[in-house]
């Protein structure tokens, strides 16, 4: 499927919604879990992607289009959700719908072009990179994290499914 801002920008747009579906009002046994000691839990997820809304997104979109030198700085996603205030799930799922709205709004009042789309800076590991190809991740990334909560709250029913296991791909990593 080719990249077209307006398919991107609805999956971005559904994510914070999603997310108010699958955690809202959850007890912490699931936005609490982890898979172990150092993994992220449910909320520490969504505490990522509002660093992320802070941080990278716009913050390196912004690079790519301006007229200084375009090298993406080095972002340390787990060290900021260290340093992040440690929000309770409707607080944190607040910010991020709020968050991603004025991102989404800023976004469309830049009313990107193919040309503009096309320009790229240089990743601290990847080298050059375009805008479409960020903004294709930031999208491609809400999915990675949804994906990953999924598969946390699952794993804590690894041993309670008893041997239905054996059909459960999601609890077979
Ligand atoms: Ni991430």
């Amino acid at each position: 499927v080719d990249f077209q801002l307006p398919d991107a920008i609805a999956v971005l747009s559904h994510t914070p919604h999603a997310l108010n579906a699958l955690l809202a009002d959850l007890p912490p046994c699931w936005t609490d879990a982890t898979e172990g000691e150092g993994t992220w839990s449910p909320r520490i997820v969504v505490t990522h992607l509002l660093g992320a809304e802070r941080t990278n997104w716009i913050p390196r979109a912004r690079i790519i289009l301006g007229e200084g030198p375009r090298a993406l700085p080095p972002l340390h996603p787990a060290a900021q959700v260290r340093e992040m205030p440690a929000l309770a799930v409707p607080a944190l799922l607040a910010a991020l719908t709020r968050e991603r709205a004025g991102n989404l709004a800023l976004l469309d009042s830049w009313h990107l072009d193919a040309r503009q789309l096309d320009r790229t800076a240089v990743h601290p590991e990847f080298g050059t990179v375009s805008l479409r190809q960020l903004i294709a991740t930031w999208a491609v990334h809400d999915l990675a994290h949804l994906a990953q909560i999924a598969r946390v709250m699952a794993s804590q029913y690894r041993g309670a499914v008893g041997p239905w296991v054996a059909y459960l791909r999601i609890l077979q990593t």
